[in-house]
């Protein structure tokens, strides 16, 4: 009875023997198909990241294109104007930022909390509308440039918690402004601002 036991014993030992060699034999074989797909996973996430990057720069560069429309109603007063030759054909064109604020004897604003603002360049009987909007606890800001040869109208909007800096450059092909925000942190506190 007792040789039969040893008997079990010594096959049940030699079955675990021999199914751990086979476990470890076959370890590598079960990991690798595994690493594999884990890299091919990887690969397909990158590419994936890849085309949603492509896609975001797409966006990016054709982020709007403003096109000459009429305008029904202007803010009663002209904040501030200028011009400047925006498309290259040789002709200034007519650059002017309106508020909706009244004005008094002396120029002075009466500034409430928010107003509608309207910045427009306008080129014959044509007129684009850069800006057309609400501005609440904030103002607009513009500058014309040329860059690389390149004129440039630079607006400027700062808000309520909001801080965005937009380019815009005429495009003969698209006839229109191109419109690209440079600069538009989220969640934004204002803590100073220089005179
Ligand atoms: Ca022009």
């Amino acid at each position: 009875m007792k040789q039969v036991r040893q008997i079990i014993l010594a096959i049940a030992m030699l079955l675990l023997i021999v199914g751990c060699q086979q476990e470890a034999q076959r370890e590598p074989e079960v990991q690798k198909p595994k690493a594999d797909q884990s890299e091919k996973e990887k690969t397909e996430e990158i590419e994936k990241e890849n085309v949603e990057e492509e896609k975001v720069e797409d966006v990016a560069e054709i982020e709007e294109v403003v096109k000459a429309r009429g305008i029904e109603n202007y803010p009663v007063s002209l904040y501030d104007e200028t011009t400047f030759d925006l498309d290259g054909d040789g002709e200034e064109e007519q650059i002017e930022m309106y508020v909706n604020a009244e004005q008094d004897e002396k120029g002075e604003f009466a500034w409430d909390d928010g107003h509608n603002w309207l910045f427009v360049v306008k080129d014959g009987d044509q007129t684009y509308p850069l800006y057309d909007g609400w501005v609440q606890l904030g103002t607009l800001k513009f500058w014309v440039i040329e860059t690389d040869e390149t004129p440039m109208v630079i607006l400027l909007k700062t808000g309520t918690a909001e801080f965005t800096l937009q380019t815009f450059t005429y495009n003969n092909v698209e006839q229109g402004f191109i419109k690209e925000t440079q600069f538009n942190p989220e969640f934004v506190n204002f803590f100073y601002h220089s005179k």
